[in-house]
């Protein structure tokens, strides 16, 4: 590497610091409000699992294409979707992405290019590989990303998806964040495969493992990915292996994994990892790191309690996302 791309990259890492910082202490405070009953409903954290969406999302150009699942919230944000507006989405107020009628599992903002993120599994994969046919029959070279679990890989439209970008070299990178379980279920129990990227070769695909700890091995074979892509040489599947901290959702305890299980996995969290590199070549202090802490702590804090100053949609005001005109 030249001392200028070291410098870059050196600078892109702190940012990548921060944002991961920056989702997990959003989902911290958003487990707070749920404590507090400002949330209502369900969610389903993403922490352990934050240089996946940072180091795949970050990738993209703002022109490109995005849809997620119902454990969005680190993709949104990494996408560029403001607290503020992720907040106001949980707590079903205005200042929500969509007005608060979509809640947790539905962080679209199509002025992101973040075109769906979806409760049910497998559309996903499908809108995105429309978009991505949308992209290239106008004759432009962007590119669509699309994510998913490891339980998603069982359902058709996953392999549907895959089989007609593969026919069509359509340019989407379909990306599996293989965190273990689909719901309760290990996915030894549901699942004939070690690793989820071997599925491409069924589809004819490029099929890429990577470590989902490690931001900037994410980064890498996803700029590799969506370069392929945008040169019309088709789709990529990648399959991140990560883990989640958390239960499937707000009520889950978690009780169905191994004991020092989740204590493994906590101890290559993947903030951990590259604070103790920024560290150790000298980019990023471990005083700069606590400020940095603080600094992100602050702002979230503060985009949380904006949010919840707005007003909930009035009655008539809901019409308009349940009738067409
Ligand atoms: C078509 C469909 N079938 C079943 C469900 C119920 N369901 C919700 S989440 C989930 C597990 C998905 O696991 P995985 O794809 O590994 O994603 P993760 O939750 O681990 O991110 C299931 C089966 C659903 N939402 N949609
Ligand atoms: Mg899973």
């Amino acid at each position: 590497m030249t001392t200028t791309a070291a410098t870059e990259r050196s600078t892109d890492r702190t940012a990548w610091l921060r944002k991961m910082l920056e989702i997990r202490l959003f989902e911290d405070k958003v487990q707070e409000l749920f404590m507090e009953g400002k949330i209502q409903g369900t969610t389903h954290l993403c922490q352990g699992q934050e240089a996946v969406s940072v180091g795949a999302v970050g990738a993209l150009e703002d022109r490109d294409y995005l849809t997620i699942t119902y454990r969005g919230h680190g993709h949104a944000l990494a996408r560029g979707m403001t607290m503020e507006a992720a907040f106001g989405e949980l707590m079903g107020l205005t200042s929500g992405c969509c007005n608060g009628v979509g809640g947790s599992m539905h962080l679209t903002d199509f002025s992101r290019n973040l075109i769906g993120a979806f409760a049910i599994i497998g559309p996903s994969y499908s809108v995105a590989l429309g978009a991505a046919m949308s992209a290239k029959l106008r004759g432009t070279d962007d590119v669509a990303m699309a994510f998913c679990g490891d339980g998603a890989t069982n359902i058709g439209t996953f392999h549907e998806a895959l089989n007609m970008a593969s026919v069509w070299k359509a340019p989407v990178v379909f990306v599996i964040e293989n965190n273990l379980y689909g719901e309760y279920s290990p996915l030894r129990e549901t699942t004939p495969l070690d690793d989820l990227a071997d599925r491409a070769k069924a589809h004819a695909m490029p099929g890429v493992v990577v470590d989902g700890q490690d931001v900037d091995a994410v980064r890498d074979v996803a700029s590799t990915a969506i370069a392929r892509a945008r040169a019309g040489e088709g789709p990529t599947l990648i399959e991140a292996k990560t883990y989640r901290y958390r239960g499937h959702s707000r009520t889950d305890p978690a009780k169905y994994r191994a004991e020092g299980e989740l204590e493994r996995w906590k101890e290559r969290d993947p903030i951990d990892l590259l604070g103790a590199q920024l560290a150790s070549d000298g980019s990023l202090g471990e005083d700069e790191q606590r400020a940095l802490r603080d600094e992100v702590q602050a702002e979230v804090d503060a985009a949380a309690e904006r949010a919840a100053a707005a007003p909930t949609l009035t009655l008539e005001e809901t019409k308009a996302y349940v009738y067409a005109r």
